[in-house]
């Protein structure tokens, strides 16, 4: 009369198959809040931390510009990179963007203002973002819950006149969910291109609340199917422990 021992094994091993497989939250692979420093993935080129000033609230709960945030010139490359990577298939990116000062758009100061993410080579983001004159062509059109604030002074050089700012919630943009990526490392750059630079104090970009995160590997449907085989048996052995 061992069966007792049996179904609690057999309870247990189903148990541990289908937590596996429900198992489908995505994995933080990495987090910070700009708040104390920089961190070590992080190549910064010229951009420091740099108190948020009039950005501070700006975005959903949980996710607010708030303290730090790093702040870069353009035509300078901010690098994140991440080694030795758990397994998984894709990642999302999630940041709040500061598009601060006079920013030209798709406008000739001298070249326009492009906003580059790129993703191990490919780029998921290349757009313009404007802030001088109402009359400057912004390329980058966010959708519904993005925008946080359009033209309107946060600080920095200003107030007014080509001093401007917006605030952004690009990681709510759904271009930054789902990004195929399986590899083991992952190199993301953020830059504004630029052929002669224009100083910090006519217009700059900032980035806060940084965090990217995978999509775990599904859980194949063998592992169901081991799991609901295992209710089966356990469904036989009780059977036949009430026959006997
Ligand atoms: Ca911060
Ligand atoms: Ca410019
Ligand atoms: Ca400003």
């Amino acid at each position: 009369m061992n069966k007792p021992l049996p179904f609690q094994v057999l309870t247990f091993i189903a148990a541990l198959g289908l937590s596996g497989a429900a198992n489908a939250a995505p994995i933080t692979l990495f987090t910070t809040d700009f708040d104390s420093t920089i961190p070590t993935a992080i190549s910064p080129g010229t951009a420091t931390l740099t108190g948020v000033q009039g950005y501070a609230g700006f975005g959903p709960s949980g996710n607010q510009f708030g303290g730090s945030f790093l702040r870069s010139e353009t035509a300078n490359v901010v690098t994140l990179q991440l080694n030795s990577l758990p397994a998984h298939t894709a990642i999302n990116l999630s940041f709040l963007f500061a598009a601060i000062d006079s920013l030209d758009g798709t406008g000739t100061f001298p070249q326009g203002d492009f906003f580059s993410v790129v993703v191990d080579g490919s780029t998921v983001l290349n757009e313009s973002f404007a802030n001088a004159t109402p009359s400057q062509i912004q390329s980058y059109v966010p959708p519904a819950g993005v925008e946080l604030a359009r033209r309107v002074d946060l600080g920095f050089s200003g107030p007014g006149s080509y001093y401007t700012d917006s605030a952004y919630n690009l990681g709510a943009d759904p271009i930054f969910s789902n990004i195929p990526h399986s590899a083991s490392t992952l190199s993301i750059q953020f830059f504004i291109q630029g052929v002669g630079i224009q100083s910090l104090s006519d217009e700059s970009w900032a980035m806060d609340n940084l965090t990217v995160t995978a999509a775990p590997i599904p859980v194949p449907a063998a592992v169901w199917l081991f799991g609901s085989g295992l209710l089966g048996l356990i469904g036989i052995a009780r059977r036949k422990a009430r026959v006997s």
